[in-house]
């Protein structure tokens, strides 16, 4: 295993703090619940899973001589104003292409949240009508050639930084660092629940895991609830980028099938729309926690962990950990759901 031997540029304050939810495990009658949060994992327009990432990354932006980075998402895309939030602190330029990826017809969906923030760091923040794919698109190597012909040397820096060669290295460190915390907290996690979408947060906590479990014996469930809405994708995405990763930091063997595991039910009918159980989730983990999730990534896979325990799915003696990955600001956007 040699995760440590690939360069980590620090964007985070430091390990991002762990909590107890005594309130919502009280609720739900069974498994001890906790979260670990990515939502303030740094100074750096409040962080987020993709800060992260692009910890492992940024090494690479600066070898390459770039003077701008190119990135992609949502109008509403976190992943788009971390990325121009790290371009600002490296002193870079920074180009977004910013699609229709939802059909969430309100007024200032393209001004206020991720986008208005994305604007405030000096990104070149365009509008593109395409919709919702996770996938390497056209527009952003589009930008890049343009990007070129205009005299730049761009970085590019794909959706959700997942197709990037490094993108699982950051989640497989957390793998790590909930590790040290555990020893120092004298909890146990048996199972994860993280969000998915582009894939690489998940993927590269399989494969901290697995390494993890083959150095301590101890075995758990890493449990990804798919928000995407276009499932099958995601699973190839997941398993492709836990497979790359695993390699990548030479676990030494193949991962197993179940170790893999996206599970549905959770996202609705499409990508940023949410559905009753979000909304539920929302509420309920505000009330009873005074924590803030958001309607299009951590509401849906705080419905999934709920019924997941509620179900039994998860037992009641399970000692459960909640990735929180951001995401609050697009919340703006949604204002109508509580107005
Ligand atoms: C995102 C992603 P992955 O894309 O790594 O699977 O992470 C899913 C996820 N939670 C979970 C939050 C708050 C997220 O922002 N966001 C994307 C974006 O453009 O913001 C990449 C889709």
């Amino acid at each position: 295993m040699r995760l440590d031997s690939f360069p980590r540029h620090p964007l985070t304050f430091g390990p991002s703090p762990v909590h107890p939810l005594h309130r919502l495990s009280a609720h739900l009658g069974g498994a001890q619940v906790w979260a670990k949060r990515e939502d303030c994992n740094s100074p750096l327009a409040f962080g987020g899973n993709k800060t992260r990432k692009l910890e492992y990354i940024v090494p690479d932006v600066l070898a390459s001589g770039a003077d701008t980075l190119v990135s992609i998402g949502g109008y509403q895309s976190n992943h788009t104003r971390q990325v121009a939030a790290v371009a600002a602190h490296l002193g870079l330029k920074c180009r977004l292409v910013q699609e229709k990826w939802v059909p969430w017809e309100d007024e200032v969906n393209d001004k206020v949240g991720n986008i208005l923030l994305s604007r405030i760091m000096g990104a070149d923040s365009r509008l593109d009508p395409a919709g919702f794919d996770i996938g390497i698109r056209t527009s952003w190597e589009d930008a890049m050639a343009e990007v070129e012909a205009g005299g730049g040397k761009p970085y590019g820096i794909p959706a959700g930084a997942s197709e990037h060669p490094l993108g699982g290295l950051g989640f497989a460190n957390w793998a790590f660092e909930v590790a040290e915390q555990e020893k120092s907290l004298g909890v146990v996690f048996d199972t994860i629940v993280v969000c998915t979408v582009t894939g690489s947060t998940h993927a590269g906590m399989i494969a901290g895991f697995a390494a993890l479990e083959d150095l301590t014996g101890v075995r758990r469930r890493v449990l990804g609830i798919d928000a995407s809405a276009t499932l099958q994708q995601t699973r190839d995405q997941v398993g492709r980028i836990a497979r790359n990763t695993a390699e990548l930091i030479e676990l030494g063997r193949d991962l197993r099938d179940e170790e893999i595991t996206v599970l549905e039910g959770w996202a609705g009918d499409r990508y940023g729309i949410p559905v009753e159980s979000t909304i539920e989730a929302i509420n309920l983990t505000g009330r009873l926690e005074g924590v803030i999730l958001d309607p299009v990534y951590e509401g849906k896979s705080m419905a999934g962990l709920i019924d997941l325990v509620r179900d039994g799915e998860i037992g009641r003696d399970s000692t459960v950990l909640y990735a929180h990955l951001g995401g609050q600001l697009a919340l703006n956007a949604y204002h109508r759901l509580w107005s």
